[in-house]
């Protein structure tokens, strides 16, 4: 049996950050199929007793350890492996401040957009989705600014910040039904910098589900 487990869906920008880092750092690890779409099966009882009662992907499984939320995976991850870990204080509460904005409001929001836009049916209210867009544009606009004058969210370093947001800005335009990279230059070079480094896979490649089957 693989070192990690890692429960998880090809179409989830969530569970793609666990998914990459656990590549990036050279792991050995393997996929844990979960049917979000079809069978809903991380909102069943099942799911929620044993593997995570938050009803979410990613769970890594490690021994006895369980752990969910991206961003505690990845930190757990780093301190474990030393690799894309924050150095000191500054740089490790700077990783968290934009783990949770990208939680929040980058990743937060484009991947609610392009699951209404996308895969939901009905598809979402235009109302809403609207209302996402406008959220997303304006905090996308803001990681790029930021990425104007660095290689890296931190510096000339990549570390689990990057790896965070990443998380849904690979999958294909059409997905969205706008360009990310088209319309934020310095999130392009960014993402052109990430798929440069050693283990770096697409999310369609790293986790199970696709072509995304609804019948
Ligand atoms: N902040 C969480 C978000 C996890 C999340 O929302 N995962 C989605 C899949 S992309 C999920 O499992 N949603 C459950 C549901 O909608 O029922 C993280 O980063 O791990």
């Amino acid at each position: 049996m693989a070192e990690y487990q890692l429960y998880c869906f090809a179409q989830s920008g969530n569970a793609y950050r666990a998914a990459l880092m656990l590549n990036l750092i050279g792991a050995d690890w393997t996929p844990v199929f979960v049917d979000f779409f079809v069978k809903g099966e991380q909102r069943s009882p099942e799911y929620r007793a044993n593997i995570n009662e938050m009803g979410e992907v990613p769970v890594l499984v490690h021994q006895d350890r369980k752990l969910t939320q991206s961003g505690v995976i990845l930190t757990w991850l780093a301190e474990r492996s030393g690799k894309y870990l924050p150095q000191g204080d500054e740089e490790r509460l700077e990783a968290m401040r934009w783990i949770i904005f990208d939680n929040q409001k980058v990743n937060g929001f484009l991947g609610p957009y392009r699951f209404l836009r996308t895969f939901a049916r009905p598809p979402g209210d235009p109302k809403v989705l609207a209302f996402l867009k406008g959220r997303i544009d304006g905090n996308l606009a803001i990681v790029d600014r930021r990425l104007a004058s660095r290689s890296f969210v931190l510096g000339e370093r990549p570390t689990i910040a990057d790896i965070s947001l990443t998380a849904y800005l690979y999958y294909p335009a059409e997905e969205f039904g706008f360009d990310i990279a088209a319309e934020h230059r310095n999130i392009a070079a960014w993402l052109g910098r990430m798929k440069a480094l050693p283990g770096w896979a697409h999310p369609y490649d790293l986790m199970p589900g696709h072509p995304l089957r609804l019948d």
